[in-house]
């Protein structure tokens, strides 16, 4: 199977752990497009969606499936979404779309967070993949020194700006051993919004598609 096939399969998978009648929390990428596209099928079967980007807000409208605010509902059972990297914890690098703080929040209001990913997102040590960060625009330069001053060496995203019209500093060079931690160091640095580390609350279930189909992980 090609990578898109296999990030299908982990996406169509997803479609069993949604609650009838409910809203779904929808995150953004390449593999929740395929979310997307399944969920239309089940569209009578949901109230809606909230969605963490104008890119998949616009997808799903396209399907005919309402897109909520998410200021305006009580409760989200599940959130699916794709990740850059998950650990054996289920700790996760996130960002790679630039949607990251939106994904934060989303995944902060669920109660399960479904990964959907192809098996070359498991590591065992996070941060192969670039770590991004979500900056005020004026902070980028400070941010950058105090990201150095932990070992990183952060590259800004060229020509890239966020959907709430920040900027991201890709961080190289990391090699994170103690996801939380490092979580919590970088939210505290002056000028961040977010970072792309989903560790503090990582994800509940993982669907991970490989050769021999897609495990499910608990
Ligand atoms: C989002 O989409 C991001 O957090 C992550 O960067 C990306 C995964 O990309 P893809 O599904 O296209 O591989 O979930």
């Amino acid at each position: 199977m090609t990578q898109d096939e296999l990030k299908k399969a982990a996406a169509l998978a997803a479609l069993d752990y949604i609650v009838e009648g409910s809203i779904v929390g929808v995150g953004t990428g390449s593999t929740v497009n395929h979310f997307i596209d399944g969920l239309a099928g089940l569209r009578s079967r949901i109230r809606g969606a909230v969605s963490s980007s104008e890119a998949s807000s616009q997808r799903l409208a396209a399907h005919g499936i309402e897109v909520f605010d998410l200021n305006s509902i009580e409760s989200l059972p599940v959130y699916v979404d794709g990740a850059d990297e998950i650990d054996h914890g289920f700790a996760m690098i996130k960002g790679g779309g630039g949607a990251l703080t939106r994904e934060k929040i989303v995944a902060a209001v669920s109660e399960r967070f479904v990964c959907i990913c192809d098996a070359s997102k498991r590591v065992d040590v996070l941060g192969r993949f670039p770590l991004p960060v979500e900056v005020i625009p004026m902070a980028c330069t400070h941010v950058s020194r105090e990201l150095r001053r932990l070992g990183g060496e952060p590259k800004l995203r060229e020509g890239f700006v966020t959907d709430n019209g920040n900027r991201i500093l890709d961080v190289h060079g990391l090699s994170i051993t103690d996801p939380v931690a490092l979580e919590a160091r970088i939210n505290q640095i002056v000028g961040v919004v977010t970072n792309g580390l989903f560790a503090e609350r990582g994800a509940d279930v993982l669907l991970l598609a490989g050769g021999n189909g897609v495990e499910r992980l608990e």
